[in-house]
This record gives C-alpha cells, sequence and structure tokens, in this order.
C-alpha cells in the first residue's frame, strides 16, 4: 500500500512541512518540457538516459529555488554555521532522494507512469556520484542529509573528482580496477559558480619581511598556482524546508599566474603545466584506512582546504570585520585528519595576510576546529614526511613549528623534564625521516575530539590519546554514527516503509524512533507475515539481481547471509570464508548434512595495492564457483561476490538481507554503519561486542542477536600473553582440514598453492586480527542462526524487534548531538 497522504497528515511534524504544490500533469509538462527544450529531443526519440536528465532537470526547478530561498535567508540573518570539511562523500545517486525529500516522489511516479516510464528504471539510469571510499565518506553523505532536514546552516566542502571509487570487475576471479566515469555525460545536479573561484599557491619560498615599525612578518612566494572552481550540490532536506550546499572544488591552472615567465618553453609547455594543475582533482585515491604519503594527494589536501577556508572567510567578511567573531560565526568540523592542513592554513590567512597577532589567530583557531577521529588502526594515521612539506607548503612547516614549540612548553609544564611525554605529544615525530603527526595537531588544535561509537571514543581516550586526555580533559567527546532513514528505510525499502507508516504514522521518516510503535507487536502473526512477505519480497528481486551479475541461481527462501563492506583483514571477510568451507566440507562428508539453506553473499572492493585483501576476493571467487557447481551440496549451499560493491547497490542489498555479518577483530571497527542499515531493514546481525554494534545490542537486547567471539579486554588479553594461532589450529580439526584445504589446487585446478598466502598469514603470520581464535565461536553462531531460521516466528518476531529498536541509530541524533555539544548551533528553516 503506497504511503496515504492522510496518513502523513496526522504526524504534528510531517504537518509543518509545507507540501510543494505539484499535480501529476505539471509534472509530465515539466518533464516533457525539458525534453523539448533542454534536451533537444522528445517523447518517441528519447532513451531512458534522456528521460532521465529530464526528470533531474524539471525536479531542478524546484531544488533551485528552495537553494535560493534558503541561501538569502541564511546569509540575511548572518546565522552561524557548520563548515563539514571532507576528502570524501559518497553520495550515490540522488534523484530517488530527492525527489523523497521534496515529496515528489509519488507525484513524479505517476507523471512518468502516463508517460509510459517507469520511475524506477529510470532511476536506475544514473550513476552513482561515488567520491568516496566507504563508511567514512558515506557517513559525509549522511550528515548532509541530516543537517539540511533539520534545518540547520551547514556547507559540505569537499574535492570534485573527476574520477570517484575506481569500477570492480573480475577476471578469472581476481579484481581488476577501471576509472569511473560519473561525469561523462554531465551530470544534472551541478551548478558551476565561476563567481567564487579560488586561487591557491603552492611550493616555492618563504621571505622575511622587516617592516618600518621593526617588525617583520612572512610572504610566500609561490612556485606554481592552482585555480579551484567551485561546483555547487543542492542537499535537499526532508520537507525541503532547507537547501544547502555540498561545494566541490575542481583544480584547473590558474591564468593568474604569470605564464610568460614560468613557461620560456611557450604554448605546448604551458599547456602541459595546464594538464599538471588539472591532475589535482582526477581521481580519489583508493585506499581505505591506509593513507599513501603521495606528493599529489598532500596536493589535493591543501588545494580543497584553502579553497575551503578562503570561501568560509569570503561569506565572514561580507558581514563582519571584527575578528572575534569568526568563532560566533563559524565551525569547521575536521572529517578525520585528512582536511588537517586547514588548521595551519588559516593561521597563515590571519598572521600573514591580516596580519593579526599570533596569539590572537591560535586563539581564533582553537575555538573554531573540530575534528573526528574515524579509526585506530596505526597505518591509517597519517604522518607526513616534513622534507616532503617542506617542499610543498615551505610556510605551513613553519607555522607548524611554531605551534609545536608553544605546545612543548605547555606539556614541560605539566610534565615537567620528561622528554618521553614530548616525543610522544609533539606534532613532530623525530628520527631520521622527520614526520608530521596530522593526528596530533588535530588534537592540539581542536576545541572538541570525538569518535563515532561509544567503545571506540573510550578507546581513543585510553589507547590512542591517553597524554592528550590527561592535558585536556574535556576535550574527547562520543557521537556515534547514525545513518539517513531517508535514504537507507523510505527510498530503498519503499515497502517496509509502507508497512511502517500504516503501523507507527509517516512521520517516523524524521523521528525513527517511533519505529519502538512496532516492538509490542512483534508477536502479532498478521504484522509478522507482512513483514517477512516483504523482505521474500525484496530477496526475489535480489535473486534477480544476483543472476543478471554473475549467472548464479539462487533461491529466496535461503538464508540469504551478507558481509558488504571495504575488504580488510581487521573486517576479517576470511573468517567468514572458513565457515564458508566448513560447511561445505560438512556437506561433502555427509550428504544429508542438515541445514537451512544458505546464499552467501559478498560486495567489497580491495585498495589496488593491498595483496592480501586482493587474494582474499579472488579466493572467494573461486570457492563460489566450486561450490556453486557441485551438485553434491544440492543447492544447500551457494556463495556469491558481487561486482563493483558501492552505494547503489547496497540499497539493493539491505533490504533482503536476512543476516547481517559484522565480524571485525573486537576494537578495530570504529562504529560500522552497515551494520545500522542492515538492522532497520529487518535483517538479524552475527557480530562481535565492536564498534557501534556494542551500542545496537544495548537498544535492541543481546539476546536478539547472534554475538560472538572475544571482548575488547579479551582480545587485549590474548594478545598480551602471546596469541599462537597454531594452538587453533592444532585443536580444531576442522579448522585444520579448512585451512589445509587452501593448500591443495582444490580450488584453483592446476595451481596449488594459490591460496596459501591467505593460509600463511593466518599461521605462520602470526594471524594478527585473530580469525583462528574467534573461529570456534563464529561457528557456533551461525549454528544457532541455522536452527532460530527454522522456526519463522521467531525469526520474524526477531526481525521485527531488531528494525524497531533501531531509533537511535539515526543520523538525525547524531547531528543533533553534534549541534549541541560541539557546535552550539541553531536551526534557521525557510518559515
Ligand atoms: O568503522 C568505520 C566507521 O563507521 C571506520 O572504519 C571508517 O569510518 C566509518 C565512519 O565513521 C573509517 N574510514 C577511514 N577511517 N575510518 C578512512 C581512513 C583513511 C582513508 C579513508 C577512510
Amino acid at each position: 500500500k503506497a504511503p496515504a497522504k492522510s496518513t502523513a497528515k496526522k504526524s504534528s511534524a510531517v504537518n509543518k512541512v509545507p507540501e510543494i504544490e505539484c499535480t501529476s500533469k505539471q509534472m509530465q509538462q515539466a518533464i516533457v518540457d525539458r525534453l523539448h527544450k533542454g534536451l533537444g529531443t522528445d517523447a518517441e526519440k528519447a532513451n531512458n538516459k534522456a528521460w532521465w536528465n529530464a526528470t533531474c532537470h524539471a525536479v531542478n526547478e524546484v531544488v533551485f529555488d528552495k537553494l535560493t530561498q534558503t541561501q538569502q535567508n541564511h546569509s540575511g540573518q548572518d546565522t552561524r554555521s557548520v563548515n563539514y570539511l571532507s576528502l570524501e562523500f559518497l553520495m550515490g545517486r540522488l534523484l530517488s532522494n530527492n525527489l523523497h525529500n521534496l515529496q515528489l516522489f509519488k507525484v513524479t511516479e505517476e507523471a512518468l507512469k502516463a508517460l509510459g516510464k517507469d520511475l524506477y528504471e529510470i532511476c536506475d539510469e544514473e550513476p552513482d556520484m561515488a567520491l568516496g571510499n566507504g563508511g567514512l565518506g558515506r557517513l559525509a553523505a549522511c550528515f548532509i542529509d541530516s543537517l539540511a532536514t533539520l534545518g540547520y546552516p551547514a556547507i559540505g566542502y569537499g574535492i570534485h573528482y573527476e574520477h570517484g571509487l575506481f569500477a570492480q570487475s573480475f577476471q578469472d576471479g581476481r579484481q581488476i580496477e577501471r576509472p569511473d566515469t560519473w561525469r561523462e555525460y554531465g551530470n544534472p545536479w551541478e551548478i558551476c559558480r565561476p563567481e567564487s573561484i579560488q586561487h591557491v599557491p603552492l611550493y616555492g619560498y618563504v621571505e622575511t619581511v622587516f617592516d618600518e615599525d621593526g617588525g617583520s612578518h612572512k610572504v610566500w612566494h609561490a612556485g606554481q598556482k592552482l585555480k579551484g572552481v567551485p561546483w555547487d550540490v543542492p542537499i535537499v532536506g526532508y520537507g525541503a524546508k532547507t537547501v544547502n550546499i555540498l561545494r566541490l572544488w575542481e583544480s584547473r591552472a590558474d591564468e593568474a599566474f604569470d605564464w610568460d615567465v614560468f613557461n620560456a618553453g611557450g604554448y605546448v609547455d604551458a599547456q602541459a603545466e595546464k594538464s599538471k594543475a588539472e591532475t589535482v582533482s582526477k581521481v580519489l585515491y583508493p585506499n581505505d584506512e591506509t593513507p599513501e604519503g603521495k606528493e599529489l594527494r598532500l596536493v589535493q589536501q591543501y588545494f580543497f582546504c584553502a579553497c575551503s577556508v578562503k570561501d568560509i572567510l569570503r561569506r565572514f567578511k561580507r558581514h563582519n570585520t571584527d575578528w572575534t567573531k569568526l568563532s560566533d560565526k563559524v565551525a569547521i568540523q575536521l572529517n578525520d585528519t585528512h582536511p588537517t592542513i586547514a588548521i595551519p592554513e588559516l593561521m597563515r590567512i590571519l598572521v600573514d595576510e591580516e596580519r593579526l597577532d599570533w596569539d590572537f589567530a591560535w586563539s581564533i583557531c582553537q575555538k573554531v576546529f573540530a575534528y573526528t577521529n574515524h579509526t585506530l588502526l596505526p597505518e591509517a594515521l597519517e604522518k607526513w614526511s616534513v622534507a616532503l612539506f617542506e617542499k610543498v607548503l615551505p610556510r605551513h612547516l613553519e607555522i607548524i613549528y611554531e605551534i609545536n614549540r608553544q605546545f612543548m612548553e605547555v606539556v614541560e609544564a605539566k610534565w615537567p623534564g620528561d622528554d618521553s611525554k614530548k616525543a610522544k605529544l609533539s606534532i613532530i615525530e623525530e628520527g631520521d625521516d622527520r614526520k608530521v603527526c596530522m593526528a596530533n595537531l588535530c588534537v592540539v588544535t581542536a576545541y572538541k575530539v570525538n569518535g563515532v561509537a561509544a567503545v571506540h571514543s573510550e578507546l581513543v581516550k585510553t589507547d590512542l590519546f591517553p597524554e592528550y586526555h590527561e592535558l585536556f580533559p574535556t576535550k574527547l567527546v562520543n557521537v556515534t554514527n547514525g545513518v539517513t532513514p531517508r535514504r537507507w528505510l523510505k527510498a530503498c525499502n519503499p515497502k517496509l516503509a509502507a508497512l511502517y507508516d500504516d503501523e507507527v504514522g509517516a512521520d517516523w521518516v524524521v523521528n525513527l524512533d517511533k519505529l519502538r510503535g512496532v516492538l509490542p507487536k512483534a508477536k502479532d502473526v498478521a504484522l509478522q507475515k507482512r513483514f517477512m512477505d516483504i523482505k521474500k519480497d525484496n530477496k526475489i528481486e535480489l535473486a534477480k539481481i544476483i543472476k543478471d551479475l554473475t549467472g548464479v541461481e539462487v533461491s529466496a527462501d535461503a538464508i540469504f547471509d551478507i558481509q558488504i563492506k571495504r575488504l580488510h583483514e581487521y573486517k576479517r571477510q576470511q573468517l567468514n570464508m572458513m565457515h564458508i568451507l566448513a560447511l561445505y566440507k560438512r556437506l561433502l562428508d555427509n550428504p544429508d548434512y542438515d541445514m537451512v539453506p544458505r546464499v552467501f553473499i559478498f560486495g567489497a572492493k580491495a585498495a589496488p595495492g593491498y595483496h592480501m585483501a586482493k587474494q582474499i576476493i579472488y579466493a572467494l571467487n573461486k570457492i563460489a564457483d566450486k561450490v556453486n557447481n557441485d551438485e553434491r551440496v544440492k543447492g544447500k549451499l551457494k556463495v556469491v561476490f558481487l561486482p563493483n560493491y558501492r552505494v547503489s547497490l547496497a540499497e539493493k542489498l539491505f533490504p533482503a538481507a536476512d543476516i547481517s555479518e559484522q565480524i571485525s577483530t573486537a576494537g578495530l571497527e570504529a562504529s560500522g554503519t552497515g551494520n545500522m542499515k542492515f538492522a532497520i531493514n529487518g535483517a538479524l546481525t552475527v557480530g562481535t561486542m565492536d564498534g557501534a554494534n556494542i551500542e545496537m545490542a544495548e537498544e535492541i537486547g543481546a539476546e536478539h542477536m547472534f554475538i560472538f567471539g572475544l571482548s575488547v579486554a579479551e582480545v587485549k588479553e590474548l594478545k598480551q600473553q602471546g596469541y599462537n594461532p597454531f594452538d587453533y589450529y592444532y585443536n580444531n580439526p576442522e579448522l585444520k582440514s579448512v585451512l589445509d584445504w587452501l593448500d591443495t589446487d582444490y580450488f584453483t585446478p592446476g595451481h596449488p598453492g594459490a591460496l596459501s598466502d591467505i593460509k600463511r598469514s593466518l599461521l605462520e603470520g602470526g594471524d594478527e586480527y585473530l580469525c583462528l581464535a574467534d573461529y570456534a565461536s563464529y561457528s557456533e553462531a551461525h549454528l544457532k542462526i541455522d536452527a532460530m531460521y527454522r522456526d519463522q516466528a521467531v525469526w520474524a518476531e526477531k526481525a521485527i524487534l531488531n528494525s524497531g529498536a533501531m531509533g537511535k541509530f539515526n543520523s538525525d541524533r547524531s547531528i543533533e548531538d553534534y549541534a549541541s555539544t560541539i557546535w552550539n548551533l541553531t536551526k534557521h528553516p525557510i518559515s
């Protein structure tokens, strides 16, 4: 049943939202008009891509109007705003979401139907805007949705990558990367703003200029200049009371630069210089949690921070001349350490260009910046070589040295004579190759530092930054992640959304706690039936997609057991793999082995240079080949690895999952957000006590999840005692036989040993992520899953209890937490 307008009207929250007046006829007219006047085609000739384009442009007529109203409102009132700086915004597709947020989805669906078109098919034409790697980038996308929905003045700043995250395909089971081409034929959602271009210096040297009054100041003579061209993507809040912007910077060569002097070589060399400038925003670095210390990456970071800081100051100066007011008007949130260079950049502008006194400038910076930490993995903490810094950003290095010098005095005052404390806390890491530690610079400067789930934020205090915590006892805080229910329930699972409209009222969309209304009814047979029928429908849809993408036939009666996330050893796809091999072995050893048919589904990209991650993909593909073509398993076991996992594919997977795999080594997944999307859509979690799984267990009740494995404390203890994976290998015959299987050529005929390095890393390699230690407990959890699924009433009850308890994990709640504890922001929706 479609969400009836009358239901929506019942709720006060939705009631306040003025509905945009638009009939199906008007929408038809607008779309056909765009086909004619915008694209020079007509309804007969147009292909689906053209229909998509025309529909987007028709929607933009409403969006741009609301955008102007919002900008005038914010600018007119000179509101305090948050500036969310992120190297990644994993937006996915925008049409379906914009339509839902404008409450024009139904009308557009009808309009297109009258024109002989299916809106869902049209939405599928849109290329994903994949300007991010994974959770961190998708979080930024959910956050800007929530900021707009809640009516907060906010702007997202990022890079307008020409190529987002690579497209993945498989060749003989191995990952192949191809460039992503999301903008090949233009992007209807973005507006170029040449009037707001910025100029960015790089390289060169620093001169000390002596002033007449006896003082001095620094002048940075750049060796190169880039031009930053802003592209604005409107971000429509639910109900369209606010349309904020995401401003993405594209790099170009700067004509203002003195090309005659710089390029004595002439026209051709000048063109080559131009291409060099344009490489800066060419491509997203594909490394999740493993930053690469490449010069181009540092240039990217500085380029977008410099453009953004200048843009922020330009807006500030429109209404203000008093620098003490900057921290009243501006909060800058650093999404991980990637935009840290914004800190010395703001210092540089205030001290060198605005000629403010150092202490005054520093006091401003300390009130403007806040920093979010997303990971404890040591390899993910960014450190830049001092030599590289000196070459690319000589003035910034000087500024960092001065910040550090003054900070070392603070450390000396707290711990007199303690050089080890100084070494630990210094922004500069000493050694043969001296490094700038970006996280330290962030913690020293920021007025708040937050982790992304309760357990993670505690570990930030106790393990990552204990001395900083002692020094600044109120600085480190927690804001648990969340996901937007607009995309991750309303748009991606329309049937379950309609059920919730009926059961709890349509305003769950802006108040996810309302889902609790179904908890008392979890045993209700009629509700269970409707819930499970929807799940079945979604599984049938997914089965078609699986067939399309891989050729593998799967039954919607099987348990759909899904692990989708970046491929990383700490996320332990290899543990899932070991258990699949064990099931396969049980089925081969005993053809009557009694198990509920199970489909294991994977989606994951590996960083192109991450060998072990690529090996795990290869192994899973090879295992899938064998298992899926082995008649002896009688269809009880299937394995599929879907190629090119991305946001738009995720939207088809979460609604169809029975089991959500959240199996990281405890203490290593800072939060996770896929865990939340699965549970909202009624999947049961098999997971460790890690990241946000812990808070999910608090909300849902651990007894309604399949919790297994070592806790954070137990992991620490085992590592302290000295962990030996061979103890587990020799004591568990099934585990041993599974690992030994990898040494044969069973899965890679003619190539024995092709999978041996996975086994090696789990044994001789020391099994850093404790897969063997957690294996038995994981395998047991899966037996419980099998047993429970046989009782569909119990399963349905649990699924409802999971979904209904997910109110907390809504990104609106995260944003309200940021707004009150960190940003001190006030709402300014269009009245
Ligand atoms: O646990 C996730 C978390 O849910 C964490 O691994 C991820 O951020 C998510 C959102 O908070 C994350 N990504 C990165 N670090 N943590 C990262 C690091 C370097 C480059 C790209 C991404």
